[in-house]
C-alpha cells in the first residue's frame, strides 16, 4: 500500500522525526506535511519537531507551521508518521504515535529494523529519508514547496550529492525537484555550506585542537563543557565538525566528542571508505550509518574514547591498512 492509501480516511495525521532534526529529517517532515495537507485538505496535519538550525527553517517550506510541544495536544491521531527515525528517538512525540490507529515510519537508517504494528518503509541503501518520500507520494502533486523541502534533505544527506549514498536514483530525484524551479543554488549555499561567524571560530577550534591517530587514518576531538563556555558555543554550532575534520588527507574515520550536559558526551562519527562508524556508534547505543553514525555516552569520557579508538583500530587492521 502507498502513503496516500494509508492515511486516506483519516482526519487527524501526526508526524515527527528525529531529536535535533537536520535538513533530511525537516525536509522530510515537512515535505510530507505539506503534500498531505495539499491532496487532503479536510484532515489535520501537525508537525512535531524540535527546533532547527535557522538555515533550515528559512530554506525548508511549511516549517513555519511547526509544533514543538506536545501539551495540549493530547487529542488521538488517526494516524502517525516517523520520518528519518526510530519512534524511541523522536522524544515526547513518542506517546502520540504509540496511541495511533495506524503507524507509518519511514526511513533509511540501516539500524532501524523496523517497528511491529507499523507499516515501514525502511531502505537503508536510500540516500535520504526524503528521497523515500519522493517515491513514495504522487508525482503530479508535487509543486514548488514540496519539491524544496525535499530537496534540501536530499542536499544535506548526501554532503550535497557527494557521499557514496548518493545514486543514480538520488540525482533523478534531485533533477525532477529541481525542475519546480526553486533557487536551487542558495539552498545549497545556506543549507550546506554558509555558516555563523561564532560557527566558522568554533570549527577553527576543533579544527587546532584535533588530534591524528592509528597512521594518520584516525582524526578525533573532544570538547568539555568548560571548552564549549569559553566559546560561547551551542549545540547547533557543533553541527558539521565531524565531516569537516574527515576532510584532512588520509584520513578515514573521524569523531567529534563534545560534552552536551554535564557527564553526558555526544560523538559524532563519519568515515570515508574502510571504517563502519555505526558499529562504533553501536558501542555505546547508538547508531547510524555505515559511513555517519553517533551517540551519547554516559560513561567515563576517557574510557569511551579509548574504547572507541580501539573499535576503529581493529576494523583498520582487519582492513590490512594499518
Ligand atoms: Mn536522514
Amino acid at each position: 500500500m502507498n502513503l496516500p492509501e494509508l492515511v486516506k480516511n483519516c482526519k487527524r495525521i501526526g508526524i515527527s522525526g528525529h531529536e535535533n532534526p537536520d535538513g533530511d529529517c525537516a525536509g522530510s517532515c515537512c515535505g510530507t506535511a505539506l503534500y498531505l495537507r495539499k491532496i487532503f485538505p479536510d484532515a489535520q496535519v501537525d508537525v512535531y519537531l524540535e527546533p532547527m538550525q535557522e538555515c533550515l527553517e528559512r530554506n525548508i517550506p511549511g516549517s513555519d507551521t511547526i509544533l514543538h510541544d506536545v501539551t495540549g495536544n493530547e487529542e488521538r491521531y488517526d494516524a502517525f508518521i516517523i520520518l528519518d527515525s526510530t519512534p524511541e528517538r523522536i522524544g515526547a512525540a513518542e506517546i502520540l504515535y504509540k496511541e495511533a490507529a495506524v503507524k507509518i515510519n519511514i526511513d533509511h537508517h540501516r539500524t532501524n529494523p523496523g517497528t511491529a504494528g507499523a507499516h515501514c518503509f525502511i531502505d537503508g541503501h536510500a540516500s535520504s529519508a526524503c528521497e523515500l518520500v519522493y517515491d513514495l507520494i504522487a508525482k503530479e502533486q508535487i509543486d514548488a514547496d514540496i519539491a524544496k523541502a525535499l530537496y534540501v534533505g536530499m542536499v544535506t544527506d548526501t554532503g550535497v550529492f557527494q557521499y557514496s549514498n548518493t545514486a543514480e536514483s538520488t540525482m533523478h530525484a534531485a533533477g525532477h525537484l529541481m525542475s519546480y524551479g526553486f533557487d536551487h543554488s542558495s539552498v545549497i549555499r545556506e543549507v550546506f555550506f554558509e555558516r555563523t561567524y561564532r560557527q566558522a571560530k568554533v570549527l577553527g577550534t576543533a579544527l587546532a585542537q584535533s588530534e591524528l591517530a592509528l597512521d594518520g587514518k584516525y582524526i578525533f576531538c573532544c570538547f568539555d563543557a568548560e571548552t564549549l563556555r569559553k566559546l560561547g558555543a551551542e549545540r547547533k554550532d557543533l553541527d558539521g565538525i565531524s565531516a569537516q575534520l574527515l576532510l584532512t588527507e588520509g584520513a578515514d574515520c573521524s569523531v567529534f566528542f563534545h560534552e552536551s550536559e554535564p557527564g553526558v558526551w555526544r560523538a559524532s562519527m563519519r568515515s570515508v571508505l574502510i571504517t563502519d562508524v555505526s558499529r562504533a556508534a553501536s558501542l555505546f547505543g547508538g547508531g547510524g550509518h555505515v559511513h555517519a553514525a553517533g551517540c551519547t555516552i554516559r560513561t567515563e569520557i576517557g574510557a569511551a574514547m579509548k574504547a572507541v579508538r580501539e573499535e576503529i583500530e581493529g576494523q583498520l587492521r582487519n582492513a590490512g591498512v594499518i
